[in-house]
C-alpha cells in the first residue's frame, strides 16, 4: 500500500504548475548569457519545449507568456499551436522594463505620457489575453529610485493607484490582475512596490479581481515566506505563486533546489489555508536555466514542487492541531519534521506508472532524444534570449 493517502493522492492529480516562456530562451547574468544548442528561436518553439514538460510530468499544463519577448501577428494562431501541443496559454505578463522611456518608471513616472504609454501597454496585454483565453495578467514594475531624495515617494505611490486603476478597468469579468512585489532591484534605495504588504493596499484598492502575486526569490534572507503565505491566503489575496529558489536574491534558480524545506513550508500553509489545487491561486515557475539544459530543469522544478506538495500531505493535521493545542512543542515539531523527513519518490514513482507516466520522467525525457533532435533541427535564426 501507498504511504500516499487515496485523498493525498487525488490531490496530487490535480496539481498544475504553469511554466514561464522565457525558461526555455538562453539566459544568463550580466556577465554572460551561455547559448545552448537547439533554443527556441521564437514562441511557437518555446510552447513546444513546454509541451515536453507536460507530456512526461502531466504537472504543467499551462505556458505563461511575457510579452513584447512573446509577441506573435495573430495569437489565435499560437494558442491553437499549444492546443495542438497538448497545453494551453496561461498568464500574460508585461514588461515595462526595457525601453528607454522607464528609465524613471512607468506606471509611476512624472510624466503623464510616459505613464500613458505603459498603461497602454497593459491594455494591450488585456487584448492578447482575450485573444490566447488567458485569465491572468500579471505585473512586475522594475520602477524606484537609487539615491535618497531622487523621487517623491509618496507621489508615486499614488500615480502608481491612479495607473493601475486604468488598467484594472478593462479587465474583463473573468479577468484578474496580479502585481508582484520585489524588495529591490534595479532600483537600489527604494522600489515602489517592495513588499507584500504594498501590493496588498494597491490590489484592495482595486477590487476583487486584483491579486498579489508572491514570488519566492523577492524578500530579504531569512524572509519567514510561509508566514505571508498564510497572510495572504488568510485575507484571499493570494493570485499566484513565481517559484524559483534563491541563494542570495533574485537567483532564479530551481524550485526547491536552494532550500527544499522552505518549499515543503511553503505548500504545507497553502494546504492549511485552502490554496491547494484552488483556481485562485496560481502556481507558476519564474525561473532562468543559465547553466542547466533547459527541459530537464523545467521537469525538475515541476517534480520538486510534487514531491514537497507530496510531503506536506504526509502531515497529520489532526495530530499536529492536538499537539499545538496542548502544547506540546516537541510533539508538534515531531509531526512537522517526520512529514519533511519521509521520502516520498518510491511513492509517486508508482502512482506515476499506474497513470501510464514515465516512474523517472528525467530518466525518460534523457532516453527521448528531444534535446539531441532539437539541437539538429533548430539550426540558423536567432535564439531567444532573456529580451528577445
Ligand atoms: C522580476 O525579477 C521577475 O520576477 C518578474 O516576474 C519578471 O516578469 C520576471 O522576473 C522576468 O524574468
Ligand atoms: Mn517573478
Amino acid at each position: 500500500m501507498s504511504i500516499l493517502s487515496t485523498e493525498a493522492l487525488g490531490q496530487l492529480e490535480q496539481q498544475a504548475i504553469e511554466l514561464p516562456s522565457w525558461a526555455f530562451g538562453n539566459s544568463g547574468t550580466r556577465f554572460k548569457v551561455f547559448a545552448t544548442p537547439g533554443t527556441p528561436r521564437d514562441p511557437f518553439e518555446k510552447i513546444a519545449d513546454a509541451a515536453q514538460v507536460h507530456k512526461f510530468t502531466a504537472l504543467a499544463p499551462t505556458v505563461a507568456l511575457h510579452i513584447p519577448w512573446d509577441k506573435v501577428d495573430d495569437y489565435g494562431v499560437l494558442r491553437a499551436h499549444a492546443e495542438d501541443h497538448g497545453v494551453t496559454l496561461g498568464t500574460v505578463n508585461s514588461n515595462t522594463f526595457q525601453d528607454d522611456d522607464y528609465k524613471f518608471g512607468a506606471l509611476t513616472h512624472e510624466d503623464a505620457a510616459v505613464r500613458r504609454k505603459a498603461i497602454d501597454h497593459h491594455l494591450e496585454c488585456i487584448d492578447i489575453m482575450h485573444a490566447t483565453g488567458s485569465r491572468d495578467l500579471k505585473i512586475w514594475l522594475a520602477e524606484g529610485s537609487n539615491y535618497p531624495g531622487q523621487a517623491d515617494l509618496r507621489g508615486r505611490q499614488d500615480r502608481l493607484h491612479e495607473s493601475l486603476q486604468q488598467i484594472y478597468a478593462r479587465l474583463g469579468d473573468e479577468q484578474r490582475l496580479v502585481l508582484e512585489y520585489k524588495f529591490f532591484e534595479p532600483a537600489f534605495y527604494h522600489t515602489d512596490v517592495p513588499d507584500w504588504g504594498t501590493s496588498y493596499v494597491q490590489v484592495a484598492a482595486l477590487g476583487d479581481k486584483a491579486m498579489v502575486c508572491l514570488d519566492t526569490g523577492h524578500h530579504a534572507p531569512g524572509t519567514n515566506i510561509e508566514f505571508i503565505v498564510m497572510q495572504l491566503l488568510r485575507l484571499g489575496k493570494l493570485g499566484s505563486f513565481d517559484f524559483n529558489s534563491r541563494f542570495y536574491a533574485d537567483d532564479d534558480l530551481i524550485v526547491g533546489a536552494a532550500d527544499p524545506f522552505q518549499l515543503f513550508r511553503i505548500i504545507f500553509e497553502v494546504i492549511r489555508g485552502g490554496g491547494l489545487n484552488n483556481p485562485d491561486v496560481a502556481f507558476m515557475l519564474d525561473q532562468c536555466h543559465n547553466v542547466e539544459d533547459k527541459v530537464p530543469g523545467q521537469i525538475r522544478s515541476v517534480l520538486n514542487v510534487q514531491e514537497m506538495t507530496a510531503r506536506a500531505l504526509l502531515v497529520d493535521g489532526s495530530a499536529l492541531a492536538a499537539a499545538q493545542r496542548s502544547g506540546d512543542v516537541l510533539e508538534a515539531n515531531r509531526i512537522f519534521m517526520d512529514a519533511f523527513y519521509t521520502d516520498v519518490r518510491p511513492a509517486l514513482a508508482e502512482w506515476r506508472e499506474s497513470r501510464g507516466l514515465p516512474a523517472d520522467p528525467m530518466a525518460a525525457f534523457a532516453a527521448s532524444g528531444y534535446l539531441a533532435k532539437i539541437a539538429a533541427d533548430r539550426v540558423g535564426g536567432v535564439q531567444a534570449g532573456w529580451g528577445a
